[in-house]
Order: C-alpha cells, then sequence, then structure tokens
C-alpha cells in the first residue's frame, strides 16, 4: 500500500476521496502527521488555495501530498460564492446558514445554474501537478436529501432528478467535480513508468515562492 498525505479536515471529503482512490493508497490526514492547526487558505482562486494547502503540508512533513478547493459557481451571481464558498454566511463552516443564504439570494431568480468546481494540487517527488474536475447543475428552490454536505441538498446535476444530498457517495462520487478530478489524480499516480513532463516556472505562488507545475504530456 502507498501512502499520500490528503491536506484536509473535512471528514466527508476524505470518505469520499478515499472511496475513489480505492484500496492502492493509505490517506493520512494533517492530523495523523501531528498538524492539528488549520491550514491557511488566503488565495483569491481555488488553485491557489488548493497549491497554497499542498505546499503546506510538504513543507512540514516533506511526504508526498495533494490538496482540493472546491467552489460552487452561481452564473445569476457573477460565479460566487466560488472560492468564498465554505465561509459564505459565517466564519465557521456552517453549511446549513451557508446554503439559507444562497438560497436567499436567489429568491425569485430564474437562471439557476450553477457548477461545481474542483482544483486539486499534487505534490510528489516535489513537483506540482495540477487536475480539475467540474459538474453542472442548477440550484434547487428548496433543499432536499440528507447525504453529503454542504451545498450537496440544493444542487441537482444536470441529467438527474434529484440533488446530490439524495444520491449514495457511489452516485455522487461518480460524477461529481471531486470525483472527475479525483479521477485525473488517481490516472497520474497509477500510470507505470517514467511520466514524460514539460515543467514550467511560475513565479507568482503563495508566499511569492517559486513553483514547478508538470503538465503531463500526452504518449
Ligand atoms: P478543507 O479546506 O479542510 O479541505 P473545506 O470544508 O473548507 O475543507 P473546501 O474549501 O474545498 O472545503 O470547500 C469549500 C466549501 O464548498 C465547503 O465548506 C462546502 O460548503 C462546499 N463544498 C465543497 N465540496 C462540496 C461538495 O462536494 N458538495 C457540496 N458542497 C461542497
Amino acid at each position: 500500500m502507498r501512502k499520500i498525505v490528503f491536506a484536509t479536515n473535512n471528514q466527508h471529503k476524505l470518505d469520499e476521496v478515499r472511496a475513489a482512490l480505492g484500496e492502492e493508497w493509505t490517506l493520512l490526514t494533517p492530523r495523523d502527521c501531528g498538524i492539528t492547526e488549520e491550514i491557511p487558505e488566503t488565495s483569491d482562486t481555488l488553485e491557489g488555495n488548493a497549491l497554497q494547502k499542498a505546499q503546506y503540508i510538504y513543507s512540514r512533513t516533506g511526504l508526498d501530498c495533494f490538496a482540493d478547493d472546491t467552489g460552487l459557481e452561481v452564473e445569476a451571481l457573477g460565479g460566487a460564492p466560488g472560492v468564498h464558498s465554505a465561509r459564505y454566511a459565517t466564519d465557521d463552516h456552517d453549511f446549513a446558514a451557508n446554503t439559507a443564504l444562497l438560497l436567499r439570494n436567489l429568491e425569485g431568480v430564474v437562471n439557476r445554474r450553477a457548477r461545481f468546481r474542483t482544483a486539486i494540487a499534487l505534490i510528489m517527488n516535489g513537483v506540482v501537478s495540477m487536475f480539475e474536475g467540474c459538474v453542472s447543475g442548477v440550484i434547487t428552490e428548496a433543499p432536499s436529501g440528507e447525504g453529503g454536505f454542504g451545498y450537496d441538498p440544493v444542487f441537482r446535476p444536470d441529467g438527474f432528478d434529484r440533488t446530490f444530498a439524495q444520491m449514495s457517495r457511489e452516485e455522487k462520487n461518480a460524477i461529481s467535480h471531486r470525483g472527475r478530478a479525483v479521477a485525473e489524480l488517481a490516472r497520474f499516480l497509477s500510470d507505470d513508468g517514467p511520466q514524460p513532463v514539460a515543467i514550467r516556472e511560475v513565479q507568482n505562488g503563495p508566499d511569492n515562492k517559486k513553483i514547478f507545475f508538470s503538465v503531463k504530456m500526452k504518449r
């Protein structure tokens, strides 16, 4: 079994990603590595936050690790709550309050198109790789379902007549933003042999550190 740290304190995410990556991988949490403080997320993009969280773990542990950041982007709200999804209503990651505020802000709004977008930053052998997954759908008029977390009770993906909160974890994982991004990550991790990669240097990562992105080339 191979070990990798997933930089999250969100148990729901951990369960989803554990199921998606399969038994070959043992996922360690920051807590397993003795990191109990909240990991900073101060970027104004999902990609920046994912990278910031992964870099934090890597700088503290030196272990291979990845982090995700997810936002709900609502068309009629100009992409909000987006990168601010966790703290939309309050500072407390209060899922019910966030959902209630979202529904209030969409009262009487006809265009209810939205998408979830997940960015994942992986640091493996000191090299950063980025992955993305999206799912489009609509914000319902009222919450339905008990499963999932966050905005799941008010998000109905295209092609379905149920919200994410009315789906099993497997059903959600198969089509969700995080499921899709993790599938890309899993494909990358399971590829054998040397990877053909192009390395490009980016200067403006968190703390203005130089960040090296590896972009996997199609074979
Ligand atoms: P970590 O940073 O510890 O991983 P978090 O809960 O802050 O956990 P994110 O920043 O990635 O997670 O997500 C921001 C918010 O977006 C999160 O608090 C939820 O309200 C919402 N969210 C994320 N993924 C979701 C999903 O799959 N379904 C519904 N809502 C989700």
